[in-house]
């Protein structure tokens, strides 16, 4: 099916989303930012769809930030009603959404292109991707979460130094740091980031949905242990929990 800014197919329950503007380097603007919601509320609502992967069209760019031209002009309130719709239809909608979302990284994801990467639950990236948080060479500071995500991500230390200086890093910096999940060469992208759907899809999807819940709410306080505890105890008692301890005694794979 062709939208305007983006692309999307289900294949093998992974819904994929290609972001279509490959021209401005898949630059986020609030057009593509509702596309993008419309695109995550249809995946969300089709039961075909296990694992959703979004991904940049053209061979240069996941996303390389937020549109420059759309935000130019923009006053306190206009940035401030832009960055409440953009987390909540967007970032933050992603980051809840209870199947996993795989960010893969075909190329630069800068601004709030790496916080939409950062915003899925797992990111695969290209050995030629770069990332980076530039807004203050723009006289700005992410607002699509980006302080607060990276330093959950990389450590508060190596936070400020990739939002103060605002540098690219290349993948296999990013990996070491913990920003992606894992670096392959271009052409093993798609390959890779099934693969990894696959691996996810194979358990239970109920536990997959708590999983995410329980991960999101760790901030290291009672509260996140709290969150924890009931989305342990919610486990138990689905028909997921029967057949996969039953699998398991009946010493087969189990059929989620
Ligand atoms: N916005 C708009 N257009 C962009 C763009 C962007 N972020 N990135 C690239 N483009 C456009 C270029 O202007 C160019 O358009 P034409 O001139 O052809 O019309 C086209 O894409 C191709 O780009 P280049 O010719 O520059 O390509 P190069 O290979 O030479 O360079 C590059 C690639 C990624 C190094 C370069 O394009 C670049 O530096 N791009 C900008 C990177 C950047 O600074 N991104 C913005 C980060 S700040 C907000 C919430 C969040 C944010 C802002 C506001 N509110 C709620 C208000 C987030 C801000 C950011 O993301």
């Amino acid at each position: 099916m062709i939208g305007k800014l983006t692309l999307i197919e289900v294949q093998d329950n992974i819904g994929w989303v290609k972001i279509n503007r490959e021209k401005k380097l898949n630059a986020l603007n609030r057009e593509l930012i509702d596309e993008l919601h419309e695109r995550m509320v249809n995946f969300q609502n089709n039961p075909d769809v296990k694992v959703i992967v979004i991904t940049g069209g053209g061979d240069k760019a996941f996303v390389a930030g937020a549109d420059i031209s759309e935000f130019s002009n923009f006053g306190f309130k206009e940035a401030a009603a832009m960055a409440c719709h953009g987390n909540r239809v967007l970032f933050d909608f992603i980051e809840k959404l209870e199947k996993p979302v795989i960010a893969a990284i075909n190329g630069y994801a800068l601004g709030g292109g790496l916080e939409l990467a950062m915003s899925c639950h797992l990111r695969i990236a290209t050995q030629k991707a770069k990332m980076g948080l530039p807004e203050v060479t723009l006289g700005i500071i992410p607002g699509y979460g980006g302080t607060q995500r990276l330093p959950a991500l990389i450590g508060k230390g190596n936070a400020m130094e990739m939002i103060l200086t605002g540098d690219m890093i290349d993948s296999e910096k990013a990996l070491k740091m913990g920003l992606v999940n894992q670096v392959v060469p271009e052409e093993k992208l798609l390959e890779t980031t099934i693969i990894m759907a696959e691996r996810i899809m194979k358990n239970a999807p109920n536990s997959i949905k708590c999983a995410i819940k329980s991960i999101n709410s760790a901030d290291g306080t009672p509260k996140g242990f709290q969150e924890e505890n009931f989305q342990f105890s919610n486990c138990f008692g689905t028909s997921d929990f029967q057949e996969g301890v039953t699998a398991f005694f009946e010493k087969r794979k189990p059929k989620f």
